[in-house]
């Protein structure tokens, strides 16, 4: 018998079980398992009702994503679905956990389903770049109307269990899925209900199939923030194919789309994503079995925009907040900012309307350093000079618990020089959130010269427990994200000087997928402060410095490399800029010429790569993937690009080192020279990805 799926009798109840940790993915030796055990309990007379569980923390989480892209092996999930349906005897999906993917479609090949109060159901295949290929999206359809299958599918998301009960896509919640699933199964026999099969069951497809807009509604709805994605447009065509076509003929279609996606270059990239962001939580060097610390209460040092969203997202994980400012005016300010977003976030629905209430109440906001005491874990958000900082890690020294991990959040001051201000450097690294940090997923975790294993897996696991995704990176200016970009934005300013136009440079990059445009982002970010900056330093940057000479510091003068009207965020195209440059380029005597399309994604994207290289070179990111890592939850990298690394090898490295090469020599800056390590792989006919532990999406 199977390994992974076992089979027990009660009486006359089978009870099949799954146990394939971590997460019982449908492996070909789960779904071989679950065949052969349902077709026993088919075949034994003595057996009257069947049950579906598993062991271990969850239900069925998908189709193992492993085995993509690789030779199918059989039974595949189609087949095993089927006999399942069309049993003789009623199946009872007992869930737990997570019922996910092809989790749930085994759920909802089941005739019945119940589940633990805490246990959620989704199809996220979508965000994995494809749609459920094993019948999802023609049953969930039956089960809770097309409306919400839309959202589910399309959307990705998952519901808890009261509004699947809600929904009709679970009969009853129960305590313990097995016990649960073992009572539900011994009422289904006694009271002799019919066999619920999803497939033949069209009742809530009637009013979609009646007005169809009841559909394409929920699909335009979800599919606003799609750009650039194929899967859920693909996804929501099979939905379609449920309201429209007949069930056979849906599951065709759907069968279709998903191949069509697996084997696309979305998914495989997105497939990468995920298993990138699972590696990147592995911190390369610590010894294994280290464990973390301890964290029960964090403190905070500055209570500003950075400090304020650091704060909400530890209460919103329930971590309770010491909050730390320097004043009374200061604190309140901060206090009262927290409150009004989330009172926004209530107001729209985002959150329970008492959360408010009951978040704030998690943050105890005080004046004084020497309030750190009781933290276990102590992150400064203040003021980003080397000055200050080390002067707040000399007192904490003095200040904070034995063993509390003390973390700054600099986005690119050197953690090794902010540590000897203490006597303990062991618990000192950084923790680089990114604005707005209640929201930005990535917090890059840097690792000083001294930072003790425990103290960095402590980061590690704070992040991830308060829904972050953490990259582990070395000391360096900028650590991985910002030198990269730094990379960028040189290219971008010396662009305009050829004749380029802020508005041609950003519409490239967002057409490549970027959220923004590197000049949109520096009028959010606001022009003033590297123009200061550059004061401070006596560095010029002609168009940039007469930008704000006069007066255009970006979105908050409503000027900037764009014009703002009132209250808008939308960057318009100013003329009077353009006219700027030209007197700029006049006065400089420089010559404009037209830059082409092709031009300007290679000089934004590839000296990022180039630079990539050097990190990866020099040991501040442990591997391609984590560099990814950042730039997919740092800077809204397209998902469906995998990050720079990844891209990089699809475009082949090779080509990426002889136009780093030649645009060295044609703008004569040997900063473009491509680096050591991807002139070597170029020349080895290698990619980024060979120099990883060979990847699962592989
Ligand atoms: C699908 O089902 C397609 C079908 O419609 C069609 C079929 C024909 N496969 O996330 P964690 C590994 S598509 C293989 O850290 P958590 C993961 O890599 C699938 N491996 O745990 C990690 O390994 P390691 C639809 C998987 O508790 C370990 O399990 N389903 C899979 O934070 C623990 O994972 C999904 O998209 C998998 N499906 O979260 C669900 N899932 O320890 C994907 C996980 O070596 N999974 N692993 O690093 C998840 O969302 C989360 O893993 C879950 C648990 C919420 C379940």
């Amino acid at each position: 018998m199977s390994e992974v799926v076992k089979l027990e009798r009660h009486d006359n109840i089978a009870v099949v079980t799954v146990n394939s940790p971590p997460v019982n993915a449908l492996s070909a030796a789960v779904r071989g398992g679950i065949f052969e055990c349902i077709k026993s309990a088919i075949d034994d007379a003595q057996v009257q009702g069947i049950v579906l569980t598993c062991a271990g923390r969850t239900f069925i989480a998908g189709a193992d994503i492993t085995e993509f892209g690789k030779p199918p092996k059989p039974p595949g999930l189609a087949e095993v679905l089927s006999l399942m349906e069309s049993s003789p005897k009623p199946i009872v999906a007992a869930i737990h956990g997570t019922a996910l993917g092809g989790g749930l479609e085994v759920a909802l090949a089941c005739h019945y389903r119940v589940a633990t109060k805490d246990a959620k159901l989704g199809l996220p295949e979508v965000k994995l770049g494809l749609l459920p290929g094993a019948g999802g999206t023609q049953r969930l359809p039956r089960a809770v109307g097309p409306e919400l299958a839309v959202k589910m599918i399309v959307g990705g998301d998952p519901i808890g269990a009261d509004a699947a009960l809600k929904a009709g896509l679970i009969e009853e919640i129960v305590e313990g899925p097995a016990s649960g699933g073992e009572a539900f199964a011994r009422k289904v026999v006694a009271e002799k209900r019919p066999l619920r099969k999803l497939r033949d069951d069209d009742s809530k497809l009637a009013a979609a199939k009646a007005d169809r807009s009841i559909f394409t509604n929920a699909v335009a709805a979800l599919t606003k923030k799609s750009r650039g994605l194929e899967a859920p447009f693909a996804a929501a065509d099979a939905v379609g194919a449920a309201i429209d076509l007949p069930f056979e003929e849906g599951l065709k279609k759907e069968r279709e789309g998903f191949l069509k996606l697996m084997n696309g270059d979305q998914s495989k990239a997105q497939r990468y994503a995920f298993f990138a962001e699972r590696e990147a939580a592995k911190i390369s060097g610590v010894p294994e079995g280290t464990k973390g610390r301890n964290v029960a209460r964090v403190a905070i040092l500055g209570a500003g925009t950075m400090g304020g969203g650091i704060a909400m997202s530890f209460v919103n994980a329930g971590i309770p907040v010491t909050l730390i400012e320097t004043g009374e005016e200061q604190l309140k300010r901060g206090m009262g900012i927290m409150q009004k977003n989330y009172e926004a976030t209530a107001a729209r629905g985002g959150i329970p309307a008492d959360a408010p209430a009951k978040r704030m109440a998690l943050i105890n906001g005080v004046v004084g350093i020497e309030n750190v005491g009781d933290a276990d874990l102590v992150i400064e958000a203040v003021f980003e000079t080397m000055a200050i900082k080390k002067e707040v890690f000399g007192k904490l020294d003095q200040y904070a618990k034995p063993g509390a991990v003390l973390a700054s959040n600099t986005s690119y001051l050197n953690i090794d020089e902010i540590a000897q201000s203490t006597k303990r450097p062991q618990d000192v690294l950084g923790m680089h959130f990114f604005s707005p940090a209640n929201v930005m997923k990535l917090c890059e975790i840097v690792r000083a010269d001294k930072t003790a294993p425990d103290a960095l897996v402590t980061a590690v696991s704070i992040a991830r427990k308060i829904a972050k995704v953490p990259a582990v990176v070395g000391v360096c200016d900028g650590f991985v994200g910002n030198r990269m970009l730094a990379q960028r934005g040189k290219q971008s300013e010396k662009l305009l000087f050829e004749g380029a136009l802020p508005q041609q440079v950003d519409a490239v990059v967002t057409k490549f997928g970027m959220p923004m445009g590197p000049f949109a982002m520096g009028d959010l970010a606001g022009l003033d402060i590297g123009w200061r900056s550059r004061k401070d330093r006596g560095i010029k940057s002609e168009i940039a410095d007469a930008l704000c000479e006069a007066g255009r510091f970006g979105q908050k003068t409503g000027k900037g490399y764009y014009k703002y009207e009132q209250g808008s965020r939308a960057a318009l195209p100013d003329p009077e800029v353009e006219k700027l440059i030209d007197e700029t380029l006049a006065r400089l005597g420089r010559k404009k010429r037209v830059v082409s399309d092709d031009e300007i994604l290679e000089r934004m994207m590839y000296p990022m790569i180039n630079e990539g290289a050097k990190i990866l070179a020099e040991g501040i990111a442990a591997r391609p993937s984590d560099i990814d890592v950042v730039w997919l939850y740092g800077y809204g990298w397209p998902i469906y690009r995998g990050g720079p690394m990844f891209w990089a090898d699809t475009v082949g490295l090779k080509h990426i080192a002889d136009r780093l090469a030649f645009y060295a020599k044609e703008t004569n800056d040997p900063s473009l020279e491509p680096a050591p390590l991807l002139r070597k792989l170029a020349d080895e006919g290698k990619t980024f990805a060979s120099l990883a532990a060979p990847s699962k999406a592989a």
